[in-house]
């Protein structure tokens, strides 16, 4: 028989095996780390959960274009697999969700789901939605200010893409030619409302020929076509001509949050169909076909992850609570008087 050339796609994108076998165990953690918060949630461990299952794919991918340690990210409640591939671990997050004193995201002050820490050039993310697309635009302004080789990725909700500060953020960025890279994560709902509901003519993509940016699509199921689609974002930033929008479109396979529930306003049998979109067994299935991964090695790597996220969550559960001494830390800049009394400010004369 002939022999072929045709190359395995990731290698034709430049990733090894290694690579796309590190991609897929990134995403095996990023499930089972959400998968067990679930379940501490359930346990009344953990106050409340907002799930990124069925993000992973596209999470994982586009943060793997990424340079680690050099590039910045501003990301949103469901970039748990995007922060892990940013390089924070199973324990960071567990203890990020059970509020812990040295909690590395914010002490235990922010809600579970907020991700940041300096040590991952993460930045901490605010909850009204969208803020943090203007937080990127500000990081990638600083950074071409003085020069800095620095791309700068944020990740929204469709749902989210309708804020006025999604536009603000965008066209400045077009205006300038910042270097970013805008995600949407487009999974069709905004907690129980629907695209079609949400999104007028529900195409955020095409949204960016008004910023003066490229708008992608990818689909969220395919890594490497997230990955492919970053890549070219970021090599585009980093030769000066500016941002990206890209739109993948992912599934949500849990409810909105802990405190809601699906089957109140999603059809089962669309709910049963999410399973197929899942990019999960859609990974799996490619590296097995490109001869990279076996059923030995995937049960390895699984069982692995098993006993570290066991490991960490024991851990993470056994670290110090905050004592209410340490309220005021790191919110003013000096210790307040007295061990906590707030002290009023000073009336402004002549108010208005
Ligand atoms: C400014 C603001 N309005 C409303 C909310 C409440 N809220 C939290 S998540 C969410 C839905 C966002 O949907 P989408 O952007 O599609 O993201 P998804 O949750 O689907 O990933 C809303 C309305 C909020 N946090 N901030
Ligand atoms: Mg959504």
């Amino acid at each position: 028989m002939a022999q072929t050339d045709i190359r395995p796609r990731h290698q034709e994108l430049g990733l090894s095996d290694d690579d796309v076998l590190g991609m897929y165990r990134d995403m095996l953690l990023a499930r089972a780390v959400d998968e067990r918060m679930w379940l501490m949630q359930r346990a009344g461990k953990i106050a409340f959960i907002i799930s990124g299952q069925g993000h992973e794919g596209a999470q994982v991918a586009m943060s793997w274009a990424m340079r680690k340690g050099q590039d910045w990210m501003a990301p949103y409640y469901r970039s748990i697999a995007s922060a892990m591939t940013f390089g924070m671990d199973a324990e960071d997050i567990i203890t990020a969700h059970l509020a812990k004193a040295d909690d590395v995201s914010s002490g235990g002050r922010q809600m579970p789901g907020h991700y940041g820490g300096a040590p991952y050039n993460i930045v901490s993310l605010s909850s009204p939605v969208g803020t943090q697309v203007l937080h990127a635009v500000g990081i990638a302004m600083g950074a071409w200010v003085r020069g800095d080789d620095v791309v700068t990725m944020t990740q929204f909700g469709e749902g989210t893409s309708n804020q006025g500060e999604i536009h603000e953020a965008m066209n400045f960025a077009g205006v300038h030619k910042l270097p970013v890279i805008f995600v949407c994560e487009n999974n069709g709902y905004a907690i129980s409302v629907p695209l079609d509901q949400q999104v007028a003519g529900s195409s955020v993509a095409a949204r960016a020929v008004g910023y003066d940016m490229p708008g992608v699509v990818v689909d969220g199921g395919d890594v490497l076509a997230c990955y492919a689609a970053t890549k070219e974002a970021h090599d585009r930033a980093r030769r000066g001509e500016g941002p990206t929008l890209i739109e993948a479109h992912v599934v949500r396979l849990t409810s909105h949050s802990s405190d809601d529930d699906q089957r109140r306003y999603r059809d089962p049998e669309e709910v049963a169909a999410l399973k197929e979109r899942d990019p999960i067994p859609q990974f799996a299935a490619e590296l097995r076909a490109a001869g990279v991964l076996t059923d030995e090695r995937d049960e390895t790597m699984r069982a692995e992850i098993k006993s570290l996220v066991n490991e960490a969550s024991k851990r993470a559960e056994a670290r110090p609570e905050p004592t209410p001494e340490d309220a005021h830390e790191r919110v003013y800049a000096e210790p307040i008087p007295g061990g906590g009394t707030a002290v009023p400010l000073a009336p402004i004369d002549g108010g208005h």
